[in-house]
């Protein structure tokens, strides 16, 4: 699907395809545990998000350099692109690799090799997130906005994620004061496996503006009627949440009763290599599964950009 969209959930250390991380793995030499890149593939059967990560973070290992991290970026705003992505706001996970070693600024640096000329090289726009791993510490997540602010003037935003059960975003309050007081955007990633109450603590707490994922509302008639009335968007991944098995099947997934009940939805990819599409193919499975019609696709690409962080004038150029 080539309508022209923003993805605005998109974990850049997801879309490692195996080719790439093999390639990683030669030049970095580092050894992966799997044989071949189909012995790779066939470890993608999840059981939960836990399961998931444990895969998700032992393959990060091959990131090394700045290249490297460039080298990833550039082979996703190509995937992107060639499916309708004119802007993407992206996830980094800087404490997954500074606690292998690396430091914060070989990720921005790498990162923004590709981000900084996205726009001439593929037409798409970006904006870079900072995601703290909720099931490290608040101690850890300040120290990493404190590594961080070197590179400030490359980072729009501050999300949150990792493991959420367990890990509620009140945790995170005095993290993301600061992270508002120096001026960064704020998003969390709440209700994927955790409860409603989650998403009300990240907007109450946090003062998030999107909330990502955000599926669980629908337990809760009366956060549904907040999201609706304040026009809170929510960042769903259908592929994601059928491997993560957040929902039982794709026909099951309850996007159409979510875009009947008003709530401001986008669909988007989450870590593409993992759960089997790009945010075009996010697009047309509901489509092809959930059987919704040209107006309701042209919908969720206009709530793309209204959900964005782009500024006014360059959300018209986009579109
Ligand atoms: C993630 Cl699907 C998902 N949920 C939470 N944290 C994540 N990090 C990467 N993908
Ligand atoms: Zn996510």
């Amino acid at each position: 699907m080539s309508l022209p969209k923003a993805e605005l959930h998109l974990h850049i250390e997801g879309t490692l395809e195996p080719e790439l991380a093999f390639e990683l793995a030669a030049r970095n030499g580092v050894t992966l545990p799997y044989a071949d890149t189909d012995a790779l593939r066939e470890a993608y059967r999840f059981e939960d998000l836990q399961s998931f990560l444990d895969l998700y973070y032992e393959l990060m290992a091959v990131l090394r350099t700045e290249q490297d991290f460039a080298d990833l970026a550039d082979a996703y705003l190509a995937r992107a692109a060639a499916q309708g992505v004119r802007h993407a706001e992206i996830f980094f996970d800087p404490q997954a690799h500074t606690k292998r070693g690396l430091e914060i600024g070989t990720v921005v640096e790498g990162l923004w090799r590709a981000l900084g000329r996205s726009e001439e090289t593929h037409g798409v726009s970006t904006r870079l997130i900072m995601c703290f791993l909720r099931d490290d510490s608040a101690e850890s997540a300040l120290a990493t906005l404190r590594a961080a602010e070197p590179y400030l003037d490359r980072i729009t935003g501050v999300g949150l994620d990792s493991a959420e059960v367990g890990h509620p975003p009140v945790k995170f309050r005095e993290v993301y004061e600061r992270a508002a007081a120096l001026g960064l955007r704020r998003v969390a990633h709440a209700g994927e496996e955790g409860p409603p109450e989650y998403i009300t603590e990240a907007l109450d707490v946090l003062g998030v503006e999107r909330v990502d994922h955000g599926l669980r509302c629908l337990e809760d008639p009366a956060l549904v009627e907040r999201l609706v009335r304040e026009r809170v968007p929510l960042t769903l991944c259908p592929l994601s949440n059928v491997r993560l098995r957040a929902v039982d099947t794709l026909a099951g997934h309850p996007l159409p009763a979510m875009l009947d009940a008003g709530l401001l939805c986008t669909v988007n990819s989450d870590d593409p290599a993992y759960f089997g599409g790009y945010a075009g193919d996010n697009f047309d499975a509901v489509r092809d599964t959930l059987g919704l019609g040209e107006d309701r696709l042209r919908e969720l690409a206009r709530n793309s950009f209204l959900a964005s962080f782009l500024e006014d004038d360059e959300e018209r150029r986009a579109r």
